[in-house]
């Protein structure tokens, strides 16, 4: 099974992804990474696993409908089965979701449906949560709507500020995004437009862990 992953920025999703790759515990090659930004971190360590890399900026592209045109075409070039979101921020079309909803997923800082968009770790302290976490789910067009694969639970701490329960979220979502990739990648995964099916089963509510418990097998 081939992957493409998306990016705009750091990538650390991504080297959790390469590095499970290279463990032999993802199930798939990840064949090439786009970037919506020339300067993302994540383009140079792409480059040295070996990666094809892409860079499609905005700024080149006259709307949305144009960037998503030239998103598909790279993506379909590589011929891939799967398309992983890694920090990846542009809202894309429903015509790209339409194209690829059956095989693409997102890592979402946030225990979905709560908190969808950007800036959620401060949202979470904002209004005062005092729990957070992450959530692999499928990509509808409905922004961070689509069904809700597998979430892992974090505590907040009173003396968080964003930066450590970012970072606590993050060793979580490191975790959770591989071990549904290789769900997808072996088959045991699939996503229709109206459902998403492990084993043969409806999910129909999120499988959840708690930080640092044993994932699902
Ligand atoms: N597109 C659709 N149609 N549906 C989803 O569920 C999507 C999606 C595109 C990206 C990731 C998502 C996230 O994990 C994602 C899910 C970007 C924004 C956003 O507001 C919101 C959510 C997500 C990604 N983007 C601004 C935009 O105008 C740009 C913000 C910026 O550049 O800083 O595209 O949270
Ligand atoms: C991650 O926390 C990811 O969940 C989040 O951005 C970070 C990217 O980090 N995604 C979004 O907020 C999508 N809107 P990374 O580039 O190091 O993987």
């Amino acid at each position: 099974m081939r992957a493409v992953v998306l990016i705009s920025g750091r990538g650390s999703n991504l080297q959790a992804l390469l590095a499970a790759q290279r463990a032999g515990e993802l199930g798939a090659d990840i064949a090439g990474v786009i970037s919506s930004r020339g300067d993302a971190g994540g383009l140079p360590k792409a480059a040295a696993a070996g990666c094809q890399v892409a860079v499609l900026e905005a700024s080149d592209h006259t709307s949305r409908a144009d960037f998503d045109a030239a998103l598909s075409r790279q993506i379909d070039a590589w011929q891939v089965d799967l398309v992983l979101l890694a920090g990846f921020l542009r809202i894309f079309t429903d015509d790209f979701v339409a194209r690829y909803q059956t095989r693409m997923l997102n890592i979402h800082p946030s225990l979905l449906p709560a908190l969808k968009g950007l800036h959620t770790h401060r949202r979470a302290l904002a209004e005062g949560h005092s729990e957070h976490g992450c959530s692999v789910h499928a990509v509808t067009p409905e922004l961070d709507g689509g069904p809700v694969i597998l979430q892992s639970r974090v505590p907040v701490r009173p003396d968080d500020d964003e930066q450590t329960l970012a970072d606590r979220v993050l060793r979580e979502e490191h975790r959770i995004y591989p071990h549904v990739v290789r769900w997808f990648a072996d088959g045991r995964l699939q996503l229709h437009p109206g459902a998403v099916l492990l084993d043969g089963q409806t999910l129909t509510r999120p499988l959840q862990v708690r930080a640092g418990d044993p994932l699902p097998v």
